[in-house]
């Protein structure tokens, strides 16, 4: 039976992946850093310095701590001014609708984001009480693919069991992370960026509910 699904949130409930890119484009342009869309996708799921630290190695670069804060710093704040006008229209196409039909089906909803900025995005857009447990960034030692922000996510949903667990993720590093949990990965977005997911999709439509429940899938 599968009681608990896990949504990430940047690329999966809203599009704020995109602004993750500008903020780093913007970073890498003013640097003169090699950077691009392709190498965008490695950075997605992963933390704030990981993603710096990818950029630097794609670049052949080294800095100090200090000087990767400031550029991780720098980051942030143009990705926060970006979401200063964050709006419905930034929200993926039925995700919203989704999330409340499983909820109707006593399916438990958990949120679990690699962003510390996740917070303020879910209050900006008024979604935050659709999940009963929320991990974010600030939550987390260990950035995706490790599996820590699954399990969280399960723990604070009352330690439900990862078999019981399906997760929603448009990353790579997310769905290593929920496979490496013992959970179900269903990738949102490009199969061909999601190798290693159970199922992919690209519309919510796609998740046969009713099937789900006439096969004991969920209730
Ligand atoms: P922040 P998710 C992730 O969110 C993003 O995919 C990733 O690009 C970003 O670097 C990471 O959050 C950290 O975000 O800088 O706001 O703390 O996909 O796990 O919801
Ligand atoms: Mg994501």
């Amino acid at each position: 039976m599968l009681t608990s699904f896990i949504f990430d949130l940047d690329g999966v409930i809203v599009f704020t992946d995109r602004y993750h890119y500008l903020g780093w484009k913007q970073l890498a342009d003013e640097e003169g850093w090699r950077f691009d869309e392709t190498l965008n996708h490695q950075l997605r799921g992963v933390s704030r310095m990981r993603s710096l630290e990818i950029i630097l190695e794609h670049n052949g670069l080294r800095f100090s701590e200090e000087e990767k804060k400031a550029f991780t710093d720098r980051k942030n704040g143009y990705y926060q001014s970006l979401l200063d006008s964050i709006g419905p229209d930034d929200l993926y196409p039925g995700a919203i609708d989704f999330v409340k039909q499983v909820r109707a089906r006593d399916v438990r909803t958990a949120l679990g984001s690699s962003s510390r900025n996740a917070q303020r995005v879910l209050e900006a857009l008024q979604i935050d009480a659709l999940f009963e447990a929320v991990v974010t960034g600030h939550d987390l030692t260990r950035t995706k693919p490790d599996p820590q922000i699954f399990q969280l996510c399960a723990e604070r949903l009352g330690g439900v069991a990862p078999a019981e667990c399906v997760v929603f993720e448009d990353a790579e590093s997310g769905i290593a992370a929920a496979l490496a949990a013992g959970m179900h990965a269903v990738g949102v977005g490009d199969a061909e960026q999601l190798p290693n997911a159970d199922q992919v999709i690209t519309d919510y439509a796609e998740i046969d509910l009713d099937t789900l429940i006439a096969t004991g899938r969920i209730r």
